[in-house]
């Protein structure tokens, strides 16, 4: 353990109320690629031909296709050791919440509860006109289906670029109540959820942040833990509640 991690072990144990903010280095160790640097996803296929709702009306297929292969991918695999140490926290506070950018649900696979998902959820569909959900459309078929209600393109219920992410209120509720924000495994430049960050940190919450290298938050918290969070993570959370 470093001193880094004892001392946020320290202000884990003292907390009532803990975030954690999350991205796509979460799921990494799982073996669900991120989305930029080495290997992301964005580094061979452009945002604005597959995550867009310009996207999806000009070849829908396309967009259909690219997001069954990341649903095979995800079923694929397992949670990681910082997923289920996420859940054991959980587990050890009064009140805490997971506001997550992912949507693979592996934080739901460890167990984890209080979960936010700002940008949706792979499994899940909506239509592309009225946005009604599609409880009865199987995920994984070749095409996009039709709407129930309206007849318009089945898509995939996430958050594309220009879009709302969901459930924003009860994530800045959650970032204003905080004492202690943990932040991890996002390169933290797609808005809002970057800037929910900085909301808990001016409220006076403690932030620690987990990743492999520095982001453009790693200057404005208290403590920055490098390194995978699978590995760095667990110690962590050992530590606080043993
Ligand atoms: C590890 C690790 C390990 C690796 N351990 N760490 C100009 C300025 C400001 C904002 C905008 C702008 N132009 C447009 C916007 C708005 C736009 C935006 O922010 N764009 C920026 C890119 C510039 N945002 C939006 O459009 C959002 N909506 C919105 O703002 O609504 C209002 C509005 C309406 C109309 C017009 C404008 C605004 C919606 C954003 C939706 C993002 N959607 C995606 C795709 C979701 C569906 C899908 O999965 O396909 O969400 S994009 C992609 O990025 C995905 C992610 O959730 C999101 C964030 O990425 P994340 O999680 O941070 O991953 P990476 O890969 O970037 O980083 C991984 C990190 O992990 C790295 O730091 C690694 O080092 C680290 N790491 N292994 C620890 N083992
Ligand atoms: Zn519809």
């Amino acid at each position: 353990m470093t001193d880094a991690q004892r001392q946020l072990a320290e202000k884990l144990t003292a907390a009532r109320k803990v975030v954690a903010l999350s991205g796509a280095g979460l799921s990494a160790e799982s073996g669900v690629p991120t989305f930029r640097g080495d290997g992301g996803l964005w580094r061979n296929h452009r945002p604005a031909d597959l995550a867009t709702p310009e996207a999806f009306a000009t070849d829908p297929q396309l967009v259909w296709e690219f997001y069954n292969w990341r649903r095979e991918k995800v079923l694929s695999v397992e949670p990681n050791p910082a997923h289920h140490a996420l859940t054991e926290l959980e587990r050890s506070l009064p009140a805490f919440c997971h506001i997550t950018q992912n949507v693979d649900a592996l934080a739901h696979r460890a167990g984890g509860e209080n979960i936010i998902e700002l940008h949706g959820n792979l499994m899940t569909t909506l239509c592309s006109a009225c946005r009604e959900a599609q409880p009865h459309a199987p995920v994984i078929v070749p095409f996009p289906t039709y709407c129930e209600h309206c007849g318009a393109l089945v898509r995939p219920g996430v958050v594309w670029f220009g879009e709302s992410v969901t459930q924003f209120e009860p994530a800045l509720a959650a970032m204003n109540e905080c004492d202690v924000l943990l932040v991890i495994g996002t390169s933290a430049v797609v808005q809002p959820a970057a800037s929910l960050a900085t909301i808990a940190r001016r409220q006076g919450a403690f932030a620690a942040e987990f990743n492999l290298e520095a982001t453009p938050l790693t200057d404005r918290i208290d403590l920055f833990i490098a390194g995978p969070a699978g590995r760095t993570l667990p110690p962590v959370v050992q530590a606080a509640f043993a």
